[in-house]
């Protein structure tokens, strides 16, 4: 699938707004075909945006089940006889969408995009009348998994992972046209020989007839530097401006269906970042040089719009990962949106990317948010069917990002059990997989901390070994003598398996404004000492390439007792302002600057 855009052959219009919009509680939208007409009961909703927080309202913020949105959209008078597409960039967790009367499209999985030609149920210049269903209920056969309990308050929706269920319409949707001969994929491959780089590129295409393919490949100043024709090819840069850590150089693939007449039927622009990635011993080799991960793992979480894409948000964020000296975050837990992607690309940032795996752990879940007792691995929990739905996902993601520079490294889980046998089988399959899909990238998950060295039967199975780990939070708490002998000690086990490590994930909450000479847990100064602490391990490690803290931002989780007013491990407030942290990091991360 490809984004859409706007070139010489193609045009889109942006369907983003104020929506109809309505819970459907009694679950009878699908029956009744909602769809049919304009929605009942309905109220206003920004698209995109996670709808929970938007109304003042507990039975929308804590709502599961199908929600409504609807809009009606004029369809662009010029677009008559072009081939007519409905894009979603996301529907948090699944969705079925209609035109007019006609259902066209449904989609499992929260976090990446889906579509469908529409062009037989609209006509240009006429309205159209668009109607989805988002559904964000979760079981143990999606991704993330959860399950609905029984309580005495009827019936909940618990999940095993750290962060509010954000759902809706985060991301742009689209209506958009191309030609009916038009290319349908372009991948590419970038190499690097000495000065010189190579593009290997491929396309497809529907219905092209005897049109042929032609490519053009433009330096960032719009100046030819090479060309091809056929499906699939190399072009060859000489002096190519590579793409680098802090350097986003990307030259522009144009890609044409030309046909006899040598009239373009379909351009499409793949920008192109050259750069090689390898895994050398336990060296992380970002064009043929060792990389140091700085950086953090993040979520897609504002105030009052949740998991909404925004863009002032976005550049902002980014602002400060320069200011602070970050070079790098992993989309922890779920593929971020291909806007964040896009300006990574450009930024010069790189990104571990993940799948929406998390919380397939039940050890954990108890702790969290007081569900019941769980097997993980069962017949009647997380089984086959959950792991058909993982693949899927992971299908979705490198189909979706395998074009970006910046995605250097794929996290096909976070903290899954990974001390049994059951494990072992679930995840060996994925690994094959995600290898199968892209030979290009190092592939590894996100090690647990009660999953330690010695226990993990999953670590064997990655290039890179991802841990998160508490010592001096929870565990060893306040005691960061304690923690560092501990947390030293473990580490150099897994440094002796001779594979690079990243920590993924350290961190310690902070009540933002509460001090303490001598540091304690929750206050500014013990979240300064907690990171030194960490710090002083790392640099005793040669095998530590990376050091990524948890978490960028205070964002939003469940209710809970070890929660106040959701999880407060960042590094910058929720609302993006410093904690003490954030400028001990900036002396670290920029020391050289
Ligand atoms: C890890 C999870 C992350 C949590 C974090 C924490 O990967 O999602 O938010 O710990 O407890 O278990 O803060």
């Amino acid at each position: 699938m490809l984004r859409p855009q706007d070139t010489t052959t193609r045009e889109r219009k942006p369907l983003t707004g104020l929506w109809r919009f309505a819970l459907d509680g009694a679950g009878e939208g699908r029956s009744a075909e909602w769809f049919k007409g304009p929605l009942a009961n309905a109220r206003e909703m920004a698209v995109p945006a996670s709808f929970n927080d938007i109304a003042a309202d507990a039975a929308v913020r804590d709502y599961f089940g199908d929600v409504w949105y609807q809009t009606a959209v004029r369809v662009p008078r010029g677009w008559d006889g072009q081939r007519i597409v409905l894009h979603f960039e996301s529907a948090t967790h699944r969705a079925t969408a209609w035109v007019n009367d006609a259902e066209v499209v449904s989609h499992e999985g929260g976090y990446t995009p889906f579509e469908a030609e529409v062009t037989e149920h609209v006509q240009a210049g006429e309205q159209a009348r668009i109607t989805v269903v988002v559904n964000n209920t979760l079981s143990f056969q999606t991704i993330p998994p959860g399950v609905i309990e029984d309580t005495r308050d009827g019936k909940r929706q618990r999940y095993f992972h750290d962060f509010f269920n954000y759902a809706g319409l985060h991301r742009p949707m689209w209506l958009y046209t191309t030609a009916h001969a038009h290319l349908t994929d372009v991948t590419v491959v970038t190499g690097l020989d000495g000065a010189n780089g190579t593009i290997e590129y491929r396309t497809r295409a529907k219905d092209p007839g005897g049109a042929e393919v032609r490519v053009i490949l433009r330096d960032a100043g719009g100046v030819e530097v090479a060309s091809g024709t056929g499906a699939s090819g190399t072009l060859a840069v000489e002096n190519v401006h590579k793409w680098a850590p802090g350097d986003g150089y990307l030259y522009d693939l144009e890609a044409q269906l030309v046909d006899d007449g040598g009239m373009v039927l379909d351009s499409y622009h793949q920008s192109v970042g050259v750069r090689t990635v390898a895994v050398d011993g336990a060296r992380f080799l970002i064009n043929g040089e060792p990389f140091y991960f700085t950086g953090f793992g993040k979520h897609e979480d504002l105030p009052v719009i949740g998991k909404g894409h925004n863009d002032a948000f976005l550049v902002h964020d980014f602002e400060l990962l320069k200011w602070i000296g970050a070079n790098s975050f992993r989309t922890s837990h779920y593929p971020y949106a291909e806007a964040v992607l896009d300006y990574a690309d450009r930024q010069g940032i790189v990104v571990i990317d993940e799948t929406a795996a998390v919380g397939l752990n039940m050890g954990l879940a108890g702790f969290l948010s007081g569900v019941q007792d769980y097997t993980t691995f069962s017949a009647e929990t997380i089984n086959d069917e959950t792991r058909d739905v993982h693949a899927q996902a992971i299908r979705e993601l490198v189909a979706r990002d395998r074009n970006h520079p910046s995605v250097v490294l794929w996290a096909i889980a976070n903290e899954p059990e990974s001390e049994t046998e059951a494990a072992e089988r679930y995840f060996k399959p994925l690994f094959d997989l995600t290898r199968q899909l892209d030979p290009t990238r190092p592939v590894g998950f996100v090690n647990f901390m009660f999953h330690p060295y010695g226990k993990c039967r999953v670590s064997q199975f990655g290039d890179v070994l991802m841990l998160n780990r508490y010592y001096g939070w929870y565990t060893q708490t306040g005691e960061l003598q304690a923690a560092e002998l501990a947390w030293e000690e473990e580490l150099k086990g897994w440094a002796s398996e001779g594979k690079p490590i990243i920590i993924t994930e350290y961190g310690a909450d902070t009540y933002p404004g509460l001090h303490a000479v001598l540091p304690q847990p929750w206050s500014e100064e013990y979240q300064v000492a907690y990171l030194d602490m960490n710090h002083r391990v790392f640099d005793r490690i040669d095998a530590v390439v990376g050091e990524h803290v948890w978490n960028f931002a205070d964002f939003a989780t469940t209710s809970g007792i070890v929660r106040v007013g959701g999880n407060k491990k960042g590094v910058f407030t929720r609302d993006r302002q410093p904690k003490a942290a954030a400028w001990a990091l900036r002396r670290r991360w920029r020391r050289n600057d």
